[in-house]
């Protein structure tokens, strides 16, 4: 036997070896994109000049910026409409769900291959699938029949054991896997659940698990197809889609994590980072202003089954403001449909949207320096809305007990765990799920005034001198180098406006220096470890493009980001010497000589010339021949048409 990770890759091998640290090209079966990442997604799948999707399936969600402030949000939901019924794409409308649990239950299939412009894509690997979060790039390839290329990843087991207590859900099993290994633990790695306790989990808990996965840095999480497998497609009714796909052996993994579910306590992770977790013992009686409850992570029937049974004939505290986001219109119909939503409602609630909403700070935005306690997957600084927010992610439970109590509090104080019944039968409505035209060349793409046509890169050139632009610290997220929220996210299909907001939190002065430059041979950033952590959004890497960025030079990158900036032409370098970070001041003029050619002949080390301060130093990188190619060639968009040229 093999692991279940290495046994779906091997089926979906098609370039490559199948060895650690090497790239593999694999098959890619479905697709998803969410409306934030998709529009660009979609822009680009339009440059490759394509009739059609060459994809098992593919679908388009909207679910990330509903909130329609004006014109420019509804444009773009009209263009993601109007493309998916032109290229065979199917469309999720707003209001039918968030991307990650309306694939969940309507789609996801053991055994596939997903890769979707989302970073929390692997929430799918509770189905036993192999589940990636990429660049939308990357998704508008694989959309066109393209590889999806990943360097083969280390394969860990968790090993689950005993059962989880009462009051103590999923979430705590991930919290407690991220207090473990960190935010970036998990890079380069799988992590595959096996053991006796994976049969104690129901499907949507094991998303909860494989969702929050994204957290550690790991290409992606997968589970077992068994028996609850099995009964989550037929409630579902989509029992012909079941494929039974047995667990690995202690042997088949690089690694073992003994994780045993009854051990565990109920946990918290601190701001800012979702690798903060403590026992929430340690922050008991923190006085709360607010509580959140949804996301892609904990916002299934279950867990508002759950919420509702802890709320019934209570009142929430008088000066928490308690917003509820159900997942999928699914979820929605069922809580209502079961009254449970009546319990909520009652307790003192507000009732948002089935979407993304309050988690990308679209919405519900904490008072200053407010204490706001999530069930999310991500408390990085300002990603609420409100800077000043101090954000604490937990479970369901913990997050009703905290609404209840007003202050931070061990929801085991809540008394009797109540039994929660999940209904019998689900109405399976998939009416908001439009399927693509049937004549599409009758399809005209509408295209508002804020959606921006891209514009051509440049191959790269031989010499660059460039000047460093900002010097950031370790651990450095997309939300850092790009926001979201209300203000941004509207921009997300119009690159020059878009960049106008790189870097805002730490410099907002960055785009206006970065233009400056930008025709004089352009910047470079220079970073810690773990660059570009978190959400899988490409702006993060096309808008420093935009910007005239040439390279950024760090101790370590993390994945799809690293992906994103080789996709945009940005030379991901890293530092041989981990010393050379620190010399090097703000406004220093670099010179990478002949980097092209060292690039063609994959030289390892490559010499840059601090020409400020006088002194060289070297760089290294981990680049695929394949990788450099696109590079050379100006970012992926060039290359695939080059590529496509090239063989009639
Ligand atoms: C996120 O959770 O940060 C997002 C918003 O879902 C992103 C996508 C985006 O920024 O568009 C992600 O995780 O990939
Ligand atoms: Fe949406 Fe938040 Fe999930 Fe990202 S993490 S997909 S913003 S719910």
């Amino acid at each position: 036997m093999t692991s279940i990770a290495k046994r779906i890759l091997i089926d979906h091998l098609i370039e490559g070896e199948f060895k650690i640290g090497e790239e593999i090209g694999i098959k890619i079966d479905n697709t998803l994109t969410q409306d934030a990442t998709g529009t660009m997604a979609y822009l680009q799948f339009e440059a490759l000049d394509l009739e059609k999707v060459k994809t098992e399936l593919s679908i388009s969600f909207v679910d990330h910026n509903t909130l329609q402030t004006d014109s420019r949000n509804a444009d773009d939901h009209r263009y993601l409409a109007s493309v998916a019924a032109k290229y065979g794409i199917k469309f999720s409308k707003p209001g039918n769900g968030i991307c990650h649990q309306v694939f969940l239950e309507r789609f996801a299939r053991p055994g596939k291959t997903l890769i979707g412009s989302d970073s929390h894509t692997p929430t799918a690997g509770a189905m036993g699938m192999i589940a990636i979060g990429a660049g939308g790039l990357d998704v508008a390839v694989a959309m066109g029949g393209g590889l999806f290329y990943l360097k083969t990843p280390k394969i860990i087991g968790i090993r689950l054991t005993g059962s989880l207590p009462q009051f103590i859900s999923a979430k705590d099993v991930i919290l407690e896997l991220l207090r473990r290994i960190d935010v970036k633990g998990g890079v380069g790695k799988i992590l595959e659940y096996f053991g006796p306790g994976v049969k104690t989990l129901s499907v949507p808990e094991r998303a909860t698990i494989t969702n929050m996965g994204a957290e550690t840095g790991a290409t992606t999480s997968i589970f077992p197809s068994d028996e609850r497998t099995k009964d989550f497609l037929h409630l579902q009714q989509r029992d012909e889609h079941f494929v039974e796909i047995p667990e690995g052996t202690e042997n088949d993994y690089d690694e073992i994590i003994e994780i045993n579910l009854s051990d565990l306590i109920p946990l918290v992770a601190k701001p800012h980072s979702p690798g903060n977790v403590v026992p929430i013992s340690e922050v008991e009686g923190i006085k709360v202003d607010q509580v959140a409850i949804g996301s892609c992570t904990n916002s299934s029937l279950k867990d508002m089954l759950t919420v509702a049974a802890l709320l019934k004939e209570k009142r929430i505290h008088k000066e928490v403001s308690l917003g509820i986001s159900p997942g999928s219109k699914q979820v929605l119909y069922h809580l209502d449909n079961s009254g449970a939503l009546s319990d909520i409602i009652s307790a003192g609630a507000r009732i948002f949207e089935s979407a993304c909403g309050p988690c990308i700070g679209m919405g519900f935005a904490p008072n200053t320096d407010a204490v706001s306690i999530r069930t999310f997957n991500r408390n990085f600084p300002g990603r609420s809305g409100t800077e000043s927010a101090n954000v604490y992610l937990v479970s369901p439970e913990s997050a009703v007990a905290a609404a209840l109590y007003g202050e931070i509090t061990d929801p085991r104080k809540l008394g009797n765990y109540p039994n929660i019944e999940m209904p019998p039968a689900l109405k399976i409505d998939d009416s908001m799920i439009i399927e693509p035209a049937e004549d599409p060349k009758s399809v005209e793409i509408t295209r508002g005034p804020n959606i921006i046509p891209l514009s051509e890169i440049q191959p790269l050139s031989e010499n660059l001198i460039t000047k460093v632009l900002i010097k950031v610290n370790d651990n450095i997220t997309t939300d850092h180098i790009l926001p979201a929220g209300v203000k941004i996210l509207p921009f997300r299909s119009n690159l020059p406006k878009i960049s106008e907001f790189v870097f805002n939190q730490i410099d907002s002065t960055f785009p206006t220096r970065s233009l400056d430059v930008k025709d004089e041979g352009g910047g470079v950033i220079i970073g810690g470890e773990n660059y570009g952590q978190g959400s899988s959004r490409e702006h993060a890497a096309m808008a420093p493009m935009y910007l005239g960025i040439k390279a950024i030079i760090n101790k370590s990158f993390a994945r799809i980001h690293r992906d994103n900036l080789i996709n945009f032409g940005i030379i991901p370098l890293k530092f041989v010497n981990k010393n050379d970070y620190d010399r090097l001041l703000d406004n220093d003029i670099l010179e990478f000589k002949e980097i092209k050619t060292a690039l063609i002949n994959n030289d390892k080390e490559i010499n840059v010339k601090n020409r400020t301060q006088d002194y060289e130093f070297n760089v290294t990188h981990d680049l695929t021949e394949r990788e450099r190619e696109i590079i050379i060639a100006g970012g992926k968009l060039n290359y695939t048409k080059q590529i496509r040229l090239a063989k009639p």
